[in-house]
């Protein structure tokens, strides 16, 4: 039997220890506040914010505190060491918001769209420790990360590196760096993976200013590696940015999906013991959930197949990341929906693991991936859409019907460690 504690006398707050699972909750009225190693901390002064934490990244659904009954969606912002980060706008569904929290990240949610909105892409590199092979005199590697170009960094040497330091874990995708002059001939934008430092990127030549998008990474460590250079380089600036996956919000659907539903009794931790169905789950918005262990199949359409991409309004496009499970498509097609016609705006042939285009800017309330050929059923992981420099709350839409993707049949609500909407779960059901 779990343990409670009733604190009377105060807010209705109840802690409750579970001995068998070990898990600790916290509630207040509906408002669950702590459960396990989750955080949902509306603030104590009353003033409509939460912070949230999850410490293993979890998919969960929080209940709003009552005085949030007026709000409809919530704008959700990353708490980086150079301030807010806007992350997204999630729909209110029922007094509640689900989410999958990034792994030790700690976030701040605000009603969507209030006067506390704090627009605009964070620099995450702006300010942070950094480190570096070697300086020249006053020009020390914090002068790349203090936000002014009047101000350098110059190593001794030719081939050299510096090193911003987080001291936690940090999403980034795009990189902006300004050299002053123009000797690099070739240089890597690497992070600590754990084990070694990896390429996210490889470029030749910077000069006043280079642009350089590369797959979404987290790690706590980045460098600039400067491999080459026809003399001692001088870097004016190095900036760090995530720019938001639109995807994410936008509504997906497939020409077809080889989704299959199938029921097993589980044993749960805890008390939270019950039949679930479990929907074999390769639905459209698999492809489009931020997670590499999900994916989309259609359903024996080895030419023709789909994969659409629709916004709430508007959207400004001008790249576009693609993974797909295996390597069996032969030619694919990107297509935007302009208000009455789909026009090609990018014609490709293999996918395999990683393919990343970058186009001229383009608008479009829709987007697809129209797989030509392919030598057996498709399958992508991801279907990442992006405008570089874009990390604001645009044209959004939140389907939670479309993500929500497995379904709970009696028993009690699954524990946050089995939720459906897991991509691990996925996973494991998908060796069945
Ligand atoms: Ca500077
Ligand atoms: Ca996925």
């Amino acid at each position: 039997m779990p343990t409670s504690i009733r604190f009377v006398g105060g807010n209705d707050l109840i802690a409750r220890f579970d001995k068998t699972t070990r898990q600790f909750t916290l509630t207040q009225g509906n408002v669950v506040m702590a459960k396990g190693y989750d955080r949902f901390l509306p603030s104590p002064d009353g003033d409509k914010k939460i912070y949230a934490y999850s410490r293993d990244g979890r998919a969960a659904t929080w209940t709003l505190p009552v005085n949030w009954s007026d709000v409809a969606d919530v704008d959700l912002y990353e708490l980086t060491d150079s301030g807010r980060a806007f992350v997204d706008r999630i729909a209110v569904v029922n007094g509640t918001v689900t989410y999958t929290f990034g792994k030790a990240t700690p976030y701040v949610m605000l009603p969507g769209g209030s006067s506390d909105y704090m627009a605009g892409a964070v620099n995450r590199a702006l300010g942070q420790v950094v480190s570096a092979s070697s300086s020249s005199g006053t020009d020390i590697a914090a002068n790349a990360v203090d936000g002014n170009l009047n101000t350098k960094w110059t190593p001794t040497g030719q081939e050299s590196w510096f090193e911003i330091d987080f001291g936690r874990e940090t999403t980034a995708n795009r990189a902006v760096l300004s050299e002053v002059g123009n000797h690099i001939g070739s240089y890597a934008i690497e992070y600590w993976n754990g084990t070694e430092w990896q390429a996210a990127y490889s470029g030749s030549a910077v000069g006043n200013q280079a642009t350089n998008a590369f797959p979404e990474f987290r790690s706590s460590k980045v460098r600039l590696h400067i491999l080459s250079s026809s003399q001692a380089p001088s870097i004016a600036e190095f900036q760090l940015y995530a720019d938001r996956n639109l995807a994410l919000a936008a509504k997906a659907s497939a020409s077809s999906n080889d989704n299959n539903d199938f029921s097993y009794s589980s044993y749960l931790v805890g008390e939270a013991a019950g039949n679930f169905t479990y929907r074999y789950d390769v639905q459209a918005s698999r492809a489009m959930d931020g997670a590499m262990g999900s994916y989309w199949s259609a359903s024996r359409e080895s030419n023709g197949a789909w994969l659409q991409a629709e916004f709430k309004d508007i959207v400004k496009i001008d790249r576009v990341v693609l993974s797909e499970e295996g390597n069996n498509v032969s030619s694919f097609q990107l297509q935007k929906w302009d208000g009455k016609s789909w026009s090609t705006v990018h014609e490709g042939t293999t996918i395999g693991s990683l393919r990343e285009i970058d186009m001229k800017k383009f608008s479009a309330t829709k987007i697809r991936l129209l797989i030509a050929a392919s030598d057996a059923d498709p399958k992508i992981r991801e279907f990442k859409i992006y405008e570089k420099g874009n990390a604001l709350a645009g044209s959004l839409m939140w389907s939670p019907d479309s993500r929500i993707s497995a379904t709970n049949v009696g028993g009690d609500e699954p524990s946050l460690g089995l939720d459906p909407c897991e991509p691990r779960i996925h996973d494991r059901l998908s060796g069945l």
